[in-house]
């Protein structure tokens, strides 16, 4: 593909797009692409930015150089309540990029070589697909370094691998490769490192060919049954902007603007 570079303005990410796909990549290879608050602000950033482009369709997620997709929060800068940013401040933020990567209403991809590590490892669980190379690494630390998400990081593990093995993967922080992330449904396929680009685009392009609308309301529709009120409500945004493209809708507003009565006597009542 050829990417056109929008990364201009960003420290920690790099951030690309081609043909209706938009490319997050954590550029932190050093601390295999360890996010601090500021990759994190960073990313969401980008990804508010995907969403309201209307020309992207689809947003990969994933880490410079064949090593790592994310080994977590940067323990480095962690304090003692959150993780610090330059002017000191404790941050957990990744919590709010969790959320919004599960209501943007576009289908986001992880695709993963190397480590996927304690939030890291929650993040590419998050993304509606994960393409995993063969080299990929996947589990949580988080017991052994003084850590845990029990938010989706616990929640929906267990809708994805089931609760006895989300209990081994917490309990036991042991590391998993990718035929057993394939094995568990925690990833839905693996290929050679080489072909990792090839195949996520591939699988973005057979998204871009199908309704935008009907994915948006698969997606809304999948969370809901996760999400509480807040799935609902997702779900339900969409109902409401489907009534605001029919003609019923239009004859409220109408009528409105119009300083007269509504007419809704044309609109049948279905059985
Ligand atoms: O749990 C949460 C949260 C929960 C609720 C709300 C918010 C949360 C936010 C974050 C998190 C977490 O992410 S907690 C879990 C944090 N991550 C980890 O515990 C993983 C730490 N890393 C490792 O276990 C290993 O590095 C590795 C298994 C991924 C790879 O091992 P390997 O191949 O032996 O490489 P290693 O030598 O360890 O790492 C290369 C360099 O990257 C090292 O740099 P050096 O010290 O030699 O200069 C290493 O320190 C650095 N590095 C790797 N991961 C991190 C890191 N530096 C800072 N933070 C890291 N996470």
């Amino acid at each position: 593909l050829d990417w056109t570079d929008f990364s201009s303005g960003y420290e920690d990410i790099l951030y690309h797009k081609a043909e209706g796909i938009a490319r997050i990549t954590i550029n932190r290879p050093r601390v295999h692409n360890a996010f601090r608050p500021l990759t994190v602000m960073e990313m969401q950033k980008a990804l508010d930015d995907a969403r309201r482009d209307s020309e992207v369709g689809v947003i990969i997620f994933c880490g410079f150089g064949g090593k790592a997709f994310c080994s977590g929060g940067d323990q480095k800068v962690r304090g003692d309540s959150g993780y610090k940013d330059d002017k000191g401040v404790h941050h957990l933020n990744v919590l709010d990029l969790q959320r919004q990567i599960r209501t943007c209403p576009k289908p986001v991809v992880a695709m993963v070589a190397g480590y996927a590590i304690g939030g890291g490892h929650v993040l590419h669980m998050i993304c509606d697909l994960t393409i995993a190379a063969e080299n990929a690494v996947f589990g949580q630390t988080g017991p052994k370094v003084g850590s845990f998400d029990g938010g989706f990081g616990a929640s929906y593990m267990a809708r994805l691998v089931g609760q006895k093995k989300a209990r081994e993967i917490w309990f036991l922080c042991r590391q998993y490769n990718a035929r057993d992330a394939l094995d568990m449904g925690l990833v839905n396929t693996v290929v050679p490192l080489e072909e990792l680009e090839e195949v996520t685009v591939e699988w973005c392009r057979d998204m871009l060919r199908n309704s935008p609308l009907a994915l948006r309301c698969l997606k809304s529709a999948l969370n809901a049954d996760c999400d509480g009120q807040a799935g609902l409500q997702e779900l339900a945004g969409n109902a409401t902007m489907l009534f605001y493209m029919t003609e019923e809708g239009q004859e409220g507003r109408n009528a409105f603007v119009e300083k007269r009565d509504p007419d809704f006597s044309r609109f049948g009542r279905n059985p």
